[in-house]
């Protein structure tokens, strides 16, 4: 059944993913396991395949609907079960860009790997990343910005978080950003991909 799940979700099936979830729940498959062993597991074969240039944005964007279509099916027991999130991220892109394709996919990815996410949207300033990583006790905060003009956005951004003393992680990414410009404004953690964020991220939570 968690195959059968997996594969669904790479094809994009939303209405099949749906189908597949509530028989998997109805033949006592708990939603724990149905969300590690089918959705996350489906995700993460996605993410490779990305990776490799296997897939391309539009199947990355249409297994996720698929993936968000499972996991709502899914939440409320999860909840009840008491399956904790791996560590919540506070995701956005900075102030001043409107790019928010990647950074989408950036946040599906993750949420998909476990993580609970906190998507600020777009045109996100220092202070709006700052607040929301206190109010949601967030491991992470995660930038995407996608111009030259925009990007050194980032620096401050850095520095506001390092200045709350809470030593929460900041990873960066978006395509003009490289691991260089990362080290250079001190960012904890680059990703030049989706599926690079989520290793990255999980490096970065498990130092
Ligand atoms: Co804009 N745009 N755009 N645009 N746009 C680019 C980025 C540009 C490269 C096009 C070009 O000139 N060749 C160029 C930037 C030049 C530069 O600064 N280097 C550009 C420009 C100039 C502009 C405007 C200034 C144009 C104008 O108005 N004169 C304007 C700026 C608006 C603003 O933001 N203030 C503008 C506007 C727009 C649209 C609104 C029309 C639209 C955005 C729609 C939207 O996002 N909802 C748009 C689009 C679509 C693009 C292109 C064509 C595609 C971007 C995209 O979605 N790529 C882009 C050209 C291009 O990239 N080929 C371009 C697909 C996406 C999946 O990739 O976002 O790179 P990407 O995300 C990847 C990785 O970068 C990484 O993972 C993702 C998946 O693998 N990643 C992260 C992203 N965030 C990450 C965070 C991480 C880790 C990895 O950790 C947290």
């Amino acid at each position: 059944m968690h195959k059968q799940i997996q594969e669904a979700l790479l094809i994009g099936k939303k209405d099949e993913v749906e189908k597949l979830v509530d028989q998997a729940l109805a033949s006592g498959l708990s939603a724990g396991s149905i969300l590690n062993q089918g959705l996350i597991v489906g995700m993460e074969r996605l993410g490779v395949m990305f990776k490799n240039n296997e897939v391309f944005i539009p199947e990355v964007l249409v297994a996720a609907r698929a993936m968000n279509a499972g996991m709502a099916k899914l939440e409320p027991l999860l909840i009840k079960e008491g399956i904790k999130p791996k560590g919540s991220v506070v995701i956005g892109t900075v102030k001043g860009d409107l790019h928010d394709i990647g950074k989408n996919i950036v946040a599906m990815m993750l949420k998909g790997a476990g993580y609970k996410i906190i998507d600020l949207g777009i045109d996100v300033s220092p202070e709006k990343y700052v607040a929301a990583a206190r109010e949601n006790r967030a491991s992470i905060v995660a930038l995407s910005a996608l111009l030259t003009t925009t990007m050194v956005q980032m620096k401050n951004i850095v520095e506001a978080v390092k200045a709350t003393g809470l030593g929460i992680p900041v990873i960066i990414g978006g395509a003009p950003v490289t691991r260089d410009y990362a080290d250079q404004i001190k960012a904890q953690g680059y990703a030049p991909d989706a599926a690079s964020a989520v290793e990255e991220v999980g490096r970065l939570l498990t130092r």
